[in-house]
């Protein structure tokens, strides 16, 4: 069993125990891709598995699963509401490479003024406290990814696997939990005005991580530009496509 195999099942056990869910067309060739990378004694299989559901609130909840060894582990989980709830993104970013772990995990915000902030964030920060204590903030941060995220934003690195599968392990159950209660409270915004709002702040957003997306390096290296970029665009933040 790989290091985040286990979020994942708990993920997909819990939303499929908590929501209606149906699954989300994932674009052809794209489900699953195998690559063997490296030379020699290093050579290793690279497998990269994708997820997509749908809810009546939720636009697409999907996962990019990269499994290449021990050094190379990656869960990029992220849910993106449907166009009528002003609901948060969850975001998860789960990274582990030869130099070590890397986590993000926040519900990333639509706004930032202060309503937004009582409703989606204020709720979560004893959360958000309560596992800072043992993971603590990772340092350098893009400042234009600044935006993106919420005070309750946990951004840590840690050097210990063990870190990884408790600690980190049980704060993204707690944030996924909690991301599905404020689900559960939603309710549809009528007003044209915010539903505008609410669309511009989406596409900022994804328009952002298709844009500057940390894993196009590698999967370029692994799987060719072609498939990145439609993998990219065409699934990962699809956006775009979605409203053509
Ligand atoms: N990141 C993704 C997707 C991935 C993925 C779809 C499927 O958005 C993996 C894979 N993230 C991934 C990898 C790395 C990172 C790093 C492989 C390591 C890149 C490398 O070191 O080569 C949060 N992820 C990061 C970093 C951040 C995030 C801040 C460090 C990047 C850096 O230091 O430049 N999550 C990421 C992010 C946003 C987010 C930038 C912005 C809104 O939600």
């Amino acid at each position: 069993m790989t290091l985040y195999q286990p979020f994942l099942d708990y993920a997909l056990t819990l939303l499929k125990e908590k929501l209606p869910l149906t699954s989300y067309p994932i674009p052809p060739g794209f489900e699953q891709k195998e690559e063997i990378t490296g030379k020699g004694k290093r050579q290793q299989v690279v497998i990269t598995t994708s997820y997509g559901y749908q809810t009546p609130k939720l636009r697409q909840i999907r996962a990019a699963h990269v499994q290449g060894g021990e050094a190379l582990q990656v869960l990029n989980f992220v849910i993106f509401p449907h166009l009528n709830y002003d609901l948060p993104f969850f975001g998860a970013d789960l990274v582990t490479l030869p130099g070590g772990h890397l986590i993000a995990l926040d519900m990333q915000p639509l706004f930032h003024n202060s309503t937004y902030q009582q409703k989606y964030t204020e709720p979560i920060l004893p959360i958000f406290q309560q596992y800072q204590q043992h993971l603590p903030w990772g340092g350098d941060f893009p400042e234009e990814a600044q935006p993106f995220f919420s005070p309750a934003f946990l951004w840590t690195r840690p050097q210990e696997t063990e870190v990884v599968k408790t600690h980190v392990f049980e704060a993204f159950k707690a944030y996924l939990q909690a991301y599905l209660e404020f689900v559960e409270q939603a309710q549809p915004i009528d007003n044209s005005e915010q539903r505008q709002d609410i669309l511009q702040a989406q596409k900022r957003y994804v328009s952002y991580r298709a844009e500057k997306d940390p894993a196009r390096g590698m999967f370029t290296r692994f799987y060719g530009e072609e498939w990145t970029e439609e993998y990219i665009h065409g699934f990962l933040f699809d956006l775009e496509r979605y409203l053509e």
